[in-house]
């Protein structure tokens, strides 16, 4: 049966930009369908990181030889870059982690633990990630402060108004998802914001699912930090970006202590680095830093408003197809979301549907998605996940169907 497809916003030729994709699971062609858990990488990336390691490495900030402060440079150039990517006014404001997770926990161990006391509140909204949970528990049995949740409705639509009523004078920070990791739910940042800033309080937004497919505007956004790891944007594992407002992170203590976050060290007394460095102790992940860099000027060379359409038109042709299955429900079904189509099948468990998947070379996520208050709330244990790619195609769709039948045929 071959199924009409939308017309491509991405070309075929991007596709052969991931040398992984070409490989076989199980004698089929990998489809690979786990882009929010982590996404693949272009050879651009591959290249800037063993380019760096066979012809650019040293340590950076220190050397006064030709290689460092060409590394140096190398890492500098990258951080204009993330500032480009997501529209910061300063590089400064950009501090390197070593993803999303830690990215929040530096806020809640320096702003949280400076600014936050007993019956303090930090809310978050109940589609978050582990990741922006219990960051905020762990300051919350520190400081005595209040972790408070805005609720959503069945559709995975954060709900506005109660999220409104849960500002009050004690909320010290807001703290939310752009996007949903198990819904796919895109939030209502903007408005987010302006009810926050109306009563000036700071918003955290974790952008993890939002960074790899749309565009990023922080001071459109007016947000105050803003969090995302490499790995999502086809960079390298074990970096990430914390942005944050200058006024903000200069007010903020140190997170680690060590080398490079420093003036001067005296037993007495040590003076702390200008940001970013403050926040940045120790060596570096430097070719992380410059892996991310390929990244994202790789996406820029494409443009995240065509990767943004391309990825909308893979999910509405997913959702439509999903929902000729009588036996699939589609659990996040909010009117904006990105790039995520999380499912259960009746009757077949989704761990077993991803054995199945995974038999026929297609590699989706089944679990609790690092979301188990999300799962609660939807009276599942776990979800199947599909989740999509600028590298995804139409096929890849149709392939994802024809698992979902095959599964149902085997279970029946
Ligand atoms: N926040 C969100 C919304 C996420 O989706 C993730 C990772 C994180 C934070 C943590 O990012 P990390 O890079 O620090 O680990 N989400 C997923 C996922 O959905 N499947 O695997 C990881």
């Amino acid at each position: 049966m071959t199924t009409p497809h939308p017309q491509a916003l991405i070309s075929e030729s991007l596709r052969a930009d991931f040398p992984i994709l070409e490989q076989k699971m199980h004698d089929k062609p990998l489809v690979y369908l786990d882009s929010a858990a982590s996404a693949q990488k272009p050879q651009v990336v591959i290249d800037s990181l063993s380019g760096f390691y066979e012809t650019g490495y040293a340590n950076i900030h220190r050397g006064v030889y030709k290689l460092s402060q060409d590394a140096t440079e190398a890492f500098e150039h990258a951080r204009n870059t993330v500032r480009d990517f997501i529209g910061a006014a300063e590089a400064r404001e950009l501090i390197f982690t070593r993803g999303t997770t830690e990215a929040i926990n530096l806020v809640a161990q320096t702003y949280g633990r400076s600014a936050l006391g007993p019956g303090d509140e930090i809310l978050i909204t109940e589609m978050e990630h582990h990741s922006n949970i219990v960051p905020w528990q762990i300051l919350c049995e520190q400081t005595g402060a209040k972790l408070v949740v805005g609720l959503m409705d069945d559709t995975g639509t954060l709900l506005l108004e109660n999220f409104a009523e849960l500002i009050n004078a004690r909320t010290k920070l807001v703290a939310v998802s752009h996007v949903s990791n198990a819904l796919g739910t895109i939030n209502p940042v903007r408005e987010i914001i302006e009810l926050a800033h109306a009563q000036n309080i700071p918003v955290l937004l974790d952008g993890a699912q939002a960074a790899p497919h749309m565009p990023i505007d922080v001071q459109a956004l007016d947000v105050d930090f803003y969090t995302f790891s490499g790995h999502k944007v086809y960079g390298p594992t074990g970096i990430g970006v914390l942005y944050g407002k200058a006024a903000l992170l200069e007010a903020m203590p140190p997170y680690q202590g060590g080398g490079d976050m420093i003036l001067s060290v005296t037993f007495e007394k040590t003076e702390y680095n200008e940001i970013p460095h403050k926040f940045e102790a120790g060596t570096p992940n430097i070719a992380g830093v410059i892996g991310l860099g390929a990244a994202l000027e790789y996406l820029q060379g494409i443009g995240m408003d065509r990767i943004a359409a391309h990825e909308a038109a893979l999910l509405s042709y997913a959702t439509e197809k999903l929902e000729e299955i009588p036996q699939v429900t589609i659990i996040g079904t909010a009117k904006e979301k990105a790039g995520v189509i999380s499912f259960a099948v009746e009757g077949i468990h989704p761990h077993d549907l991803g054995t199945i998947f995974d038999m026929d070379g297609v590699a989706i996520r089944a679990g609790h998605h690092c979301a188990q208050p999300v799962m609660e709330h939807f009276g599942v244990p776990a979800t199947a996940r599909a989740s999509f790619g600028l590298y995804n195609n139409f096929e890849d769709v149709d392939m994802l169907v024809q698992t979902i039948q095959h599964a149902m045929e085997v279970f029946s």
